[in-house]
């Protein structure tokens, strides 16, 4: 069984029913022009887990193992946008507002798909969520079933918000969660660090912490 230097303590998972969960690395997060720095937001923050999270999928496809991608977003009528939501961005910039890369957080749009670099590989899983957590409103649960899986590795944007919601929801539901510092990234360096202590804190409240080549040589 593959052990990962983590924190709180090692992490030990068995390839056969471990996921890779790469949460919205959208355009409308991390490019430049796009949602994300029309809000204000520093995209570097954000853009500097592409590099590694390219290497960790590689050696996870290498593998033969399985990563499902999510992405944010809404149909284009918003009807499973709720008010609270929607109204969130007023009067600037809201969901389903004309953007630089098409319709804000819009399924279909440009700015909704994820980037190029990480672009899924025909077959992978794709899932689409409304929330910010990948569990609620998505068929998740039964694609993990499927799967066998028990833990997750989990990777993507934004630390404190998507990835910190997905993982509360996937520890609800019993699995083992090993969050990727260097594959994970927040827009303010502050929730970044506090994001991170807060799951490996209290000996893993919500789980494990480690950085991806550590992972990557465990799975060689
Ligand atoms: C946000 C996300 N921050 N993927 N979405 O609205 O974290």
């Amino acid at each position: 069984m593959p052990i990962v230097d983590a924190q709180p303590g090692p992490f030990a998972f068995d390839p056969d029913s471990t996921a890779l969960v790469v949460i919205d690395m959208q355009r409308d997060f991390l490019m430049p022009g796009g949602f994300g720095e029309s809000l204000g937001n520093d995209v570097s923050q954000l853009r500097r887990t592409i590099e590694p999270l390219a290497a960790l999928m590689t050696a996870w496809r290498g593998a033969g193992l399985p990563i499902i991608h999510t992405r944010e977003g809404h149909l284009p009528d918003l009807s499973d946008c709720p008010p609270a939501k929607l109204n969130r961005g007023a009067p600037s910039m809201r969901i389903g507002d004309p953007g630089a890369f098409g319709r804000i957080l819009i399924r279909g749009e440009y700015g909704h798909d994820i980037v190029d670099e990480l672009q899924p590989l025909p077959g992978e899983t794709v899932v689409d969520k409304p929330g910010k957590g990948a569990f609620y409103a998505t068929d998740l649960s039964e694609i993990l079933d499927k799967l066998g899986t028990k833990s997750l590795i989990v990777t993507g944007v934004t630390t404190e918000v998507c990835v910190h919601t997905t993982v509360r929801e996937a520890n609800d539901r019993g699995y083992e969660c090993l969050v990727l510092a260097d594959c994970v990234g927040s827009y303010f360096p502050e929730f970044q660090h506090v994001g991170l202590k807060m799951i490996a804190a209290q000996g893993g409240i919500f789980g494990w912490v480690a950085s991806s080549p550590s992972v990557i040589a465990a799975i060689q």
